[in-house]
């Protein structure tokens, strides 16, 4: 059996994910929180991927890594830095010193936020980052995109929408991306044996969807849900947003400067050295 990685894995989507692939692989959890419950299949190491001794143990012996770690909405500056951009860099680079080919980088429909909801968007579009979330996610991409090419790595990047069992609103009639789904396109991640760099869209296969995703399809993407079961109760209960942000995809990450983050922000560690 793979043993995989899931670093971030107290999040919302790290949960979601440790439940639908138990028992299909051996999972090592990591995340500077602590988990609420660790299955008894699983094995939690804590990290803070903001400094490379942490990345460079957590990533030893894994056959691949799902890299969840990090702010999962706007944050102040220096968080976003420090977890997204200089974590993200160290689990990539750990990863490629510890000889781990394959990395599943979950990205966002944020680093695509700034089209507008009228255009239909494939994986080769230009990114239009909505937030410096976004940017940070853009920066994964863009450092997956190298270790691909420079190294010979196997990336492959999901833009995901929003990952719930049912939609929260109508932008996200658009966004839904069930467990199962999310569980079957990961799954395509750690074993299509043709992955070098991909981008796809994490969504399920929604009738709104605002992408083009031919390229999931491509490697065996089968999506089972579609949000538009709930559309007719969704759209009832929906009440009219920012104008600006109803615009664009991102909808209010286009518009906002700091959305709260329940996960606290990685701690400076004074006087310590960065590997
Ligand atoms: C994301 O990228 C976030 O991780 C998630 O928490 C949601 O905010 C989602 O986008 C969304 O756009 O709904």
């Amino acid at each position: 059996m793979k043993t995989i990685l899931i670093t971030g894995a107290a999040g919302d989507v790290g949960t979601h994910l440790r439940r639908e692939l138990a028992g299909k692989y051996v999972l090592r959890v990591s995340d500077l929180r602590s988990l609420k419950k660790i299955n008894k299949e699983e094995k939690f190491v804590r990290a803070d991927i903001s400094e490379m001794s942490d990345a460079l143990r957590i990533t030893k012996g894994v056959d691949a890594i799902v890299h969840l770690g990090g702010y999962s909405v706007e944050g102040p500056w220096e968080g976003i830095l420090n977890a997204n951009i200089i974590g993200c860099y160290n689990v990539f680079e750990a990863a490629r010193r510890n000889g781990v080919k394959r990395i599943l980088f979950p990205t966002s429909n944020h680093a695509t936020g700034f089209y507008r909801r009228d255009q239909t968007i494939d994986h080769r579009v230009y990114p239009k980052p909505d937030s410096r979330y976004g940017v940070s996610k853009v920066f994964g991409e863009a450092l997956a995109s190298l270790y691909a090419d420079k190294y010979g790595m196997q990336m492959f990047c999901m833009r995901i929408g929003n990952v719930n069992a049912v939609p929260i609103d109508k932008r996200r009639l658009s966004l839904l991306f069930t467990p199962r789904d999310l569980a079957q396109l990961v799954t395509i991640g750690i074993e299509h044996l043709g992955i070098r760099f991909e981008i796809v869209y994490g969504v399920s296969k929604n009738k709104r969807s605002w992408y083009d995703n031919s390229n999931a399809y491509r490697l065996g993407y089968k999506p089972q849900d579609d949000s538009e079961t709930f559309a007719a109760d969704i759209l009832r209960r929906e009440r009219p947003g920012d104008p600006i942000a109803e615009q664009y995809q991102g909808g209010v990450f286009t518009v906002a400067e700091d959305i709260p983050n329940p996960a606290p922000l990685p701690k400076k560690r004074a006087g310590k050295k960065r590997k």
